[in-house]
C-alpha cells in the first residue's frame, strides 16, 4: 500500500510493509546471511547495480529494508540505513563524511561516546572536532573553519536538554557547504522532523523511542537525498555495522505504537516535571515543556510535543541525587531511555563518564545532573515513587 500521503500513525503501522505470496500480515524475518542468484549473469548484475535483488545480509536484507523504508517515510527522507546500534549509525556517518584533515563542529552535549569516538579514535586519523554549545548559533559560526565538513547537532541534547535551532543550523550549513546531521533520538519523527527543517541526515538510536521496549539495541540513518544515502550505505556495509534481520523485526513491531507511546509518555512527563519544579528539594529542572526552559519558545516552534526526557538537580547536589537513585523502586536505575518503563540515571558517572572533566563542564553536564526518562506507567505511581525517594534525602 502506498502510505506516502497517509497520516503518521497509519505510516507507523503500514509503511515499508511487504506483500509476500502468503499474505503475511507482518514482515517476515528473512534470517538468511546470503541470497541465491537466478543465474551467473543475475549475480554479476546485482553486484554491478544493474539488477534488483539481495546479495548478502551485511549489504541488504528484505526485513531490514522494510524497517529502513518505514523510518525513511516517517522522517520524509529518501531512504534509511539500519545499523547494529545507534553508535553504529554515528560512526558510519562519521566514516562516510569525514576524512584526514577534515573538521566537524558538534554540539558539546551529545551522547558521550558520539563525542568520545571523535576525541579518542577519529583524532588518530587526523580528523579535528570542535564541541560547542550549539543552542547559541554564534558559537557554531565561530567554530567553522575552511576544512569543516559536518555540523552535527543533538536536539534536545543528551543529557542537558538544550535545544538547538535546526532551521538556523541549516542556513549556516548551506552557506558553508556543510552536511547538517541531526540526532533525533530524543524526539523521534513523531515530535520533530529535521529533514523538513533543512537537515541533510537524521540519526537515531532506535534502541530508544522507536523500538521503545528495552529489548534490543539498534540504529538508523535517514538521508534527504540519494547521493548521501549511497555514500553512507557504502561505509556502513564496508564496516559491517548492519542491523540483523531479527533485530529489524523487533523494531518493526515496536515502532507501530510509537505515536501512542510518546503521547502517553510526554503527558506523564509534563505532570512529573510540574511536580519536580515545585518540590522543595529540587534546585533546578530542565524540561522543554516548562516555560522556565531557556529555549521553551524554540522547542514549541520546532517540536510538536515536548517529549519524555528531563534533567534536574537537587539542593543537596550529587549526594542527594545518589540518595534519590538508591531509593526509587518503580523507576529503574539504568541507562538508556525512551522505553515504556521509567528510567533514572546519573550522566556524569554513567552515560557521559567517558567525556573529560573539562568537556563535561563546558557541555553543562554538572555533577548534580540527574536524568529521567519518563515511561508510560500510571503517572500517580511514578510521582509517588519519586516523592518517596525524595523524602529519604
Ligand atoms: N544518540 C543518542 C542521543 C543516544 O542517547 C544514544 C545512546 C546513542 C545515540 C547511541 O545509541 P546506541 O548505540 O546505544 O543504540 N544513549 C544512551 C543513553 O543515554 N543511555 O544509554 C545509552
Amino acid at each position: 500500500m502506498d502510505t506516502k500521503h497517509k497520516g503518521f500513525n497509519t505510516k507507523l503501522i503500514h509503511a515499508g510493509a511487504i506483500d509476500d505470496e502468503y499474505g503475511s500480515a507482518n514482515v517476515p524475518i528473512y534470517q538468511t546471511s546470503t541470497f541465491k542468484f537466478k543465474s551467473a549473469q543475475h549475480g554479476a548484475d546485482c553486484f554491478a547495480g544493474k539488477s534488483d535483488g539481495y546479495i548478502y545480509t551485511r549489504i541488504g536484507n528484505p526485513t531490514i529494508k522494510a524497517l529502513e523504508q518505514n523510518i525513511a517515510e516517517l522522517e520524509n527522507g529518501f531512504d534509511g540505513i539500519a545499523t547494529s546500534s545507534g553508535m553504529g549509525a554515528i560512526t558510519s556517518m562519521y566514516m562516510a563524511l569525514l576524512g584526514a584533515g577534515s573538521h566537524i563542529v558538534s554540539s558539546a552535549a551529545v551522547y558521550g561516546p558520539a563525542r568520545g569516538v571523535l576525541e579518542q579514535d577519529f583524532s588518530r586519523f587526523n580528523v579535528e572536532a570542535s564541541f560547542v554549545n550549539t543552542s547559541n548559533i554564534e558559537n557554531i559560526k565561530k567554530a567553522i573553519k575552511p576544512n569543516t565538513k559536518v555540523l552535527y547537532i543533538e536536539t534536545p541534547a543528551n543529557p542537558t536538554m538544550e535545544i538547538t535551532d535546526i532551521k538556523a543550523c541549516s542556513e549556516i550549513a548551506k552557506e558553508n557547504n556543510l552536511t547538517l546531521v541531526v540526532d533525533n533520538t530524543f524526539c523521534s519523527p513523531h515530535l520533530q522532523k529535521p529533514l523538513d527543517m533543512g537537515a541533510d541526515v537524521v540519526i537515531h538510536s532506535v534502541t530508544k523511542f522507536i523500538n521503545g521496549h528495552a529489548d534490543i539495541v539498534g540504529g538508523i540513518i535517514v538521508t534527504k537525498e540519494e547521493e548521501l544515502y549511497k555514500k553512507i550505505r557504502h561505509s556502513m556495509a564496508y564496516m559491517g555495522c548492519n542491523m540483523d534481520p531479527t533485530q529489524a523485526f523487533m523494531v518493526l513491531r515496536g515502532v507501530k505504537t510509537l505515536g501512542i507511546r510518546i503521547d502517553r509518555a510526554q503527558q506523564n512527563a509534563m505532570k512529573v516535571a510540574t511536580v519536580l519544579k515545585s518540590h522543595l528539594k529540587v534546585e533546578w529542572i530542565k524540561y522543554p515543556g516548562l516555560e522556565n526552559h531557556p529555549q521553551y519558545e524554540l522547542a514549541k516552534s520546532q517540536m510538536t510535543g515536548f517529549g519524555a526526557m528531563m534533567s534536574f538537580g537537587l539542593k543537596g547536589g550529587f549526594d542527594a541525587g545518589k540518595k534519590l537513585m538508591d531509593n526509587v523502586h518503580l523507576a529503574l536505575l539504568a541507562v538508556s531511555l525512551g522505553g515504556v518503563e521509567t528510567l533514572i540515571q546519573h550522566p556524569a558517572s554513567m552515560t557521559h563518564a567517558g567525556v573529560s572533566k573539562k568537556g563535561k563542564l563546558a557541555a553543562g553536564i554538572t555533577d548534580d545532573l540527574i536524568r529521567l526518562s519518563v515511561g508510560i506507567e500510571d503517572v500517580e505511581d511514578i510521582i509517588e515513587d519519586l516523592e518517596e525517594g525524595l523524602k529519604k534525602i
